[in-house]
This record gives C-alpha cells, structure tokens and sequence, in this order.
C-alpha cells in the first residue's frame, strides 16, 4: 500500500470518497470527515487534500509533502496561518473552466436580452418588447484574466461581445483588448458589463466598491453598468453594490459569491429589480476529474516530474 492521501473535506455522498480510491486504488486514503475512524497516528501520509481545512491538522502531518486544494481559488487554505511550507496545487481542470464560462455567458446574455425585466413583466402578464442592442454593441471588462478569465473572454468573443480585459500583468491575447494592474481606470472607463474572476488576496479585498462603480463606462446601450461577480465575494462591499443599484450608478447585477457564504436572508440583494442570485455554483468542482487531476499530480510527483498548478503563496493565487 502507498503512502496516505487524508482528504479533509465534507463532501455529501460517501461515492466522493471512493472516487479517490477508484483512482489510486493502491494507495490508502483517509476521510477526515469520518471522525470516528480518524487514525491517530498521522505518518506515512504523504499527500492531503483541502479546502477550508482543520486548522494546524496540515501542520500535524509530518510527512506530507504536497497540499491540493479541491478548488481553482486557494483563499481558504492560506487562512490558516500554520500552513506548512510545501507545495500547494490548485484545482484546474477543462470541466472547472468550461462550467464558468457557461454562467459567465449566460449572466451576460441575461442582461443583454433584459431578462429580469421580461420575468417581472411575465409575473404581470405584461406583453411588452423591451429594446434589444446588439452583443457587438455592448464591451464586457474581465477583471482576472487568468485561466477562467481567458475562457469566457474566447466564448464572450464568440458570442459578438467586445472584450477588454485586466490582470496584474498584461497579457496579449488576439481580439481581447488587454489592460495591466496600473491601467484599471482606462480599463473602468471603457466597460458596459464589469465581469470578476479575480482571486481573493490582501490587494483584492473589497475592490468592488462605489468608487469602482462610478469609474465604469456612463453610455452603455443597456441604460447603465452591469456588474456580474464569480471571483469571490470579499473582493466586494455589497452595501455598495446596494447603494449602487439604488442610486442608479449600476443597471444590474449577477452575483455568485458572497462576503459571507450563505447570503443572509436578510440582505437586501435578494428583493432587488435586476439582481440576480446564485449559491457559489458557477462553476463547481466534478470530483471523478479532480480526482483524476490529484492521482496524475501525485503520480508526476513520484517520478520526478514538476508539479503543475501550483500556487504562488506569496502572491495568494
Ligand atoms: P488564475 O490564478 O488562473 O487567474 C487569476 C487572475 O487574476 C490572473 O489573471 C491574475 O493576474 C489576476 N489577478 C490576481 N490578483 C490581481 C490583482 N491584484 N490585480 C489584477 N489582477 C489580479 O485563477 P482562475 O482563473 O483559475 O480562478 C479565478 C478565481 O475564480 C479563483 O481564485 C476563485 O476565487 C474563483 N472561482 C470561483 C468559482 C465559483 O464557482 N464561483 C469556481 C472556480 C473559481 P496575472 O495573470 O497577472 O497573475
Ligand atoms: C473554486 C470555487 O475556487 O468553487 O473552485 O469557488
């Protein structure tokens, strides 16, 4: 038997587990959400695998050597301040990618196509056509060009949308006109619908905030700026985002993500005209590919290859 991989993650359905061991059959692995077959003895466990994990329990393992987050976003496991020092592989993963790109599409033509508006006006039993812009009309700005920020731009691309996009650092990518970290405020003033795909990290932390909004394009073809946000949730104020949509300085909204995850029943999202809510599923992790991704990695890892994925700590993605 080879060297343990303790999974610390709840998982619904006793099958997630047994994908892990479908895929390394030879290879013990350990439930962690399983309390009472917890082992006591945490040696010879080599790999593990989290998400928002105990904290000091990666520390406590003296012979891991490579920590998998189950996710593409690593914020919860860098929350735990005794992380140890190793390897930390991120999820990335065609599936992962292609699911995001779906609801990032979908948000897209929603509005485009006044979708909120036609349901409020089917509740009334209202026959009224609402004015229609082209896709080609419309600029969409990805803050987060990274490998979910790259697909949605291709597929928005696809679709007639103009696509700007914005990272840390610039990337050349044809038919996407692309802004580096200190370009934000040319980047702002040229978008109609404000797409997030960023990661939550210190520089991240509520940057979708009123003055971000005021800074978006004022004549877009839809009436306003949209702002549609699957990154993650602290990376926005939603009393802003409140405010915002109050005061007109945002048409409307998509929101996957939260600053706290389940959005309260009270928060005043939920009501609101042209506001859209999703419980963090835009795109959600398929565990038969990431099991098959943690099983290839390992595998890379025990015959000497480089780890892919992996997360640049000091940056926090
Ligand atoms: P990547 O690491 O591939 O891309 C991150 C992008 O953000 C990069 O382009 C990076 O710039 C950019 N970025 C990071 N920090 C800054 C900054 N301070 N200023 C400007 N740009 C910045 O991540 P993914 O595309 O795989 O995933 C993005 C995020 O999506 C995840 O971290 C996660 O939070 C979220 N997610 C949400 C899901 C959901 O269901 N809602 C599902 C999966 C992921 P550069 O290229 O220069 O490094
Ligand atoms: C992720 C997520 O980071 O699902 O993969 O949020």
């Amino acid at each position: 038997m080879k060297s343990g991989l303790l999974i610390d993650v709840k998982f619904d359905g006793y099958g997630k587990y047994q994908s892990f061991q479908k895929q390394m059959p030879d290879r013990r692995i350990i439930n962690w959400s399983d309390e009472k077959n917890r082992p006591s003895d945490l040696s010879n466990i080599n790999y593990a695998i989290g998400w928002h994990p105990d904290k000091g329990l990666f520390a406590s393992m003296p012979d891991l050597k490579v920590m998998f987050s189950i996710g593409a976003g690593v914020d919860h496991m860098l929350q735990d301040p005794t992380l140890p020092d190793l390897p930390l592989v991120r999820f990335v993963d065609a599936s992962l990618t292609s699911r995001m790109s779906e609801w990032i599409c979908l948000q897209c033509l929603l509005h485009l196509r006044q979708q909120p508006s036609y349901d409020r006006l089917q509740a009334q039993r209202i026959w009224r056509e609402l004015p229609q812009p082209d896709a080609s009309d419309l600029r969409v700005g990805i803050m987060g060009m990274g490998v979910l920020g790259q697909d949605a731009a291709s597929k928005l691309i696809a679709l007639g949308f103009q696509v700007n996009g914005w990272s840390r650092t610039r990337k050349d990518l044809a038919a996407v006109n692309c802004f580096e970290g200190s370009e934000l405020d040319a980047f702002l003033a040229q978008t109609d619908i404000l797409v997030g795909l960023l990661p939550f990290t210190q520089e991240t932390s509520g940057i979708f905030n009123s003055e971000l909004f005021t800074r978006l394009s004022q004549s877009s073809a839809l009436g306003g700026p949209i702002f549609i946000n699957a990154g993650r949730g602290k990376s926005q104020l939603e009393s802003d985002v409140v405010l915002a949509l109050q005061s007109g300085a945002l048409r409307g909204v998509s929101l996957d993500v939260f600053e706290e995850e389940p959005l309260s029943r009270e928060s005043l999202l939920w009501n609101m005209d042209n506001v859209i809510i999703t419980p963090h599923v835009a795109s959600v992790s398929d565990i038969d590919a990431l099991a098959l991704h943690i099983g290839n990695q390992i595998e890379r890892f025990e015959s000497g290859l480089k780890l892919q994925c992996l997360v640049d700590k000091r940056a926090g993605y």
